[in-house]
């Protein structure tokens, strides 16, 4: 087998900070039904696909609801998040990505999106940072949503790299589990006590030195 390594990014919360839009949008349906939304709900639905996280909602509040109604909603939910995005530009990326992206690009590393996002490409475009992805899986991609490992697996698979050659910067519950269950190098972005499963933990990647990375390329 060769030596490839694959840095595989997840999008919404560990290269842009889409989550506080992501909570806004569930926040405005949840509230039209009369459910309770909050940020402890929310953490709920990182890295969990629209879909599910519309089961999720709808199950704290007890709703009962035609197919038709849910696809609505999700319909809805879309609209309003996609509304925070016209905007979106480079201020957006989260402190410390680019340099990470840049070294790694520097030292010769492929580097792969792996995000459960139906909206991963254009935010990569409008962000300016597309050109830095040797590969995109998103959730248009993929059948099978996190912590199923299917997202990683095909992201490491189209840069040739073995799972366990592959690095995973997560910033979810299940993000994190997809990662390990693929037998990846899991780092969680965030909080130590929620991604408490990753191998590496960092609060952001500002706490990354470049020891870190030359480490995982060796
Ligand atoms: P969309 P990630 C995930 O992206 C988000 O964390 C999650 O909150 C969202 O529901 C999911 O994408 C689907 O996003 O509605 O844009 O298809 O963190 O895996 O990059
Ligand atoms: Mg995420």
């Amino acid at each position: 087998m060769n030596n490839i390594k694959a840095f595989i990014f997840d999008l919404d919360g560990v290269i842009v900070d889409t989550a506080k839009y992501h909570y806004l949008a569930w926040k405005k349906i949840a509230n039209s039904l009369d459910i309770d939304f909050t940020h402890e709900h929310n953490e709920l639905l990182k890295g969990v696909s629209r879909v599910r996280s519309l089961d999720i909602i709808l199950d704290l509040g007890k709703v009962d609801a035609t197919q038709e109604q849910k696809d609505q909603w999700l319909f809805q939910k879309n609209e309003d998040y996609l509304s925070f995005l016209v905007d979106m530009d480079a201020s957006e990326i989260l402190p410390g990505v680019v340099p990470v992206l840049e070294f790694l690009k520097e030292k010769g590393q492929k580097i792969a999106l792996g995000s459960a996002s139906k909206n991963a490409r254009p935010i990569l475009e409008k962000t300016g940072i597309a050109s830095f992805f040797d590969a995109i899986v998103d959730g248009n991609d993929v059948s099978n949503a996190k912590p199923d490992p299917e997202v990683f697996l095909t992201a490491a698979r189209l840069v040739n790299a073995a799972p366990e050659n592959a690095i995973v910067f997560e910033d979810s519950v299940a993000g994190i589990q997809a990662a390990n269950i693929a037998n990846m190098i899991s780092v969680g972005i965030g909080d130590a006590a929620t991604l408490h499963g990753a191998k590496y933990i960092f609060t952001d990647f500002t706490a990354m030195d470049e020891n870190f990375l030359a480490q995982l390329i060796e």
